[in-house]
């Protein structure tokens, strides 16, 4: 399965091509509306106030409501860009964006907003994940959901998936949600912005998928979630913990009744081990501020930059979607992968059972 993404925040339309999805997968333009609107800007006060209507249009690879197995090419017509609001900085850099590292490699500036590094690219991978998810839960059972794990240094004190869709957060905890209303609200007040960790999780999952050395599963997920704009870091499992953690404390136990705990995030060797798969991002604070940074200009002269306009004070705020696309876009990947090897080989006893959910 491959997924390309096109188009810039600002130009006429963004779009993508999934490549490599079987026939008979069933989909239509409304069966994008829900994840689309749960990733969306200008839906509620604590995202981006840029209203885009985010309508999917279907341009190839869907016949009378099914995949055909030839390229998917879906596209989102851009409908509120503002690229005045980008005059300002069109000369410099913003600290902490891609302005700079994009100017060094391919020697201009689109003055139109952040083009490819924008957010808005995210919107064609959660399309894209949409038909993912529907595979997989058709012809697998499996389940791909994600939430807010830590914002700032706020972290959930209690854990309830109903929870997770009934708040602008993604949040876990309903009783927290209050709380987190005020941060925002004072965060962007504040004109600053602030970092975020995702959590997704894939119930369902067999044992078998992923490649042992070359395509590990979890190397999959890494380099997937790695390549959204703004995620600095991703851990599996217990993640960057398993530094202080002992063998004897870190490894699952098995037992007749299933493994014992899930440290590994339901990944050895590279390989799914029929547990939750699970995986987390982390989300840099976004770069594009009102407060005054030292910068310099095409010119090489100091400046101070201001952004305005309408930003994310949090970006992993609806991030969720995005990361639950990149997940279940991999899981595809190498389900298909595993099929194609293994066929029905290496489903053998004794299947040790998943064992307590996690989460
Ligand atoms: C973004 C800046 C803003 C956001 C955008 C991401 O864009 P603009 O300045 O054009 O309003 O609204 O997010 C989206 C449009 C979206 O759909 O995610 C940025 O700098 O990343």
């Amino acid at each position: 399965l491959r997924v390309t993404t096109f188009g810039e925040s600002h130009g006429p339309a963004i779009g993508c091509v999934i490549d490599g999805c079987p026939p008979g997968v069933s989909i239509a333009p409304e069966d994008f509306v829900d994840d689309l609107a749960r990733r969306a800007t200008g839906r509620t006060r604590h995202t981006s106030q840029r209203h885009e209507a985010d309508v999917v249009e279907i341009l190839s690879g869907v016949y009378e409501g099914r995949t055909t197995g030839t390229p998917i090419a879906l596209v989102v017509r851009n409908t509120d860009a503002k690229s005045k609001d980008y005059d300002a900085i069109s000369q410099t850099f913003r600290p902490g964006h891609a302005d700079y590292t994009y100017w060094q490699k391919y020697g201009h500036r689109d003055p139109r907003g952040g083009g490819r590094s924008s957010a808005r690219e995210t919107t064609m991978r959660v399309a894209a994940g949409v038909i993912a998810k529907r595979w997989l839960r058709e012809k697998f059972g499996v389940r791909v959901r994600g939430h807010l794990a830590q914002i700032g240094d706020v972290v959930p004190r209690g854990f309830d998936w109903d929870a997770v869709e009934g708040n602008p957060f993604f949040w876990p905890d309903t009783a927290q949600v209050a709380e987190l209303e005020a941060y925002m609200d004072a965060l962007r007040k504040s004109g600053d912005s602030v970092g975020a960790r995702i959590t997704v999780v894939a119930d369902g999952v067999p044992p078998g998928w992923g490649e042992p050395i070359y395509g590990k599963l979890d190397g999959e997920l890494a380099s997937a979630l790695m390549s959204i704009n703004a995620v600095k870091g991703v851990e599996i499992g217990d993640g960057f913990a398993v530094v202080a953690q002992h063998g004897s404390e870190h490894r699952d136990e098995i037992t007749s009744d299933g493994f014992l705990s899930n440290h590994a995030g339901g990944i050895l060797g590279g390989i799914s081990t029929g547990q939750q798969v699970i995986v987390s991002a982390a989300f840099k604070p976004t770069s594009s501020l009102r407060l005054p940074a030292r910068s310099l200009d095409l010119e090489g002269q100091p400046v101070e930059v201001v952004t305005h306009g309408r930003h994310d004070p949090c970006v992993g705020v609806r991030a969720t979607p995005i990361c639950e696309a990149m997940v279940a876009l991999v899981l595809m990947d190498q389900a298909l992968r595993h099929r194609a090897q293994c066929g029905d080989v290496g489903d053998v006893s004794p299947r040790i059972k998943p064992g307590k959910a996690k989460r």
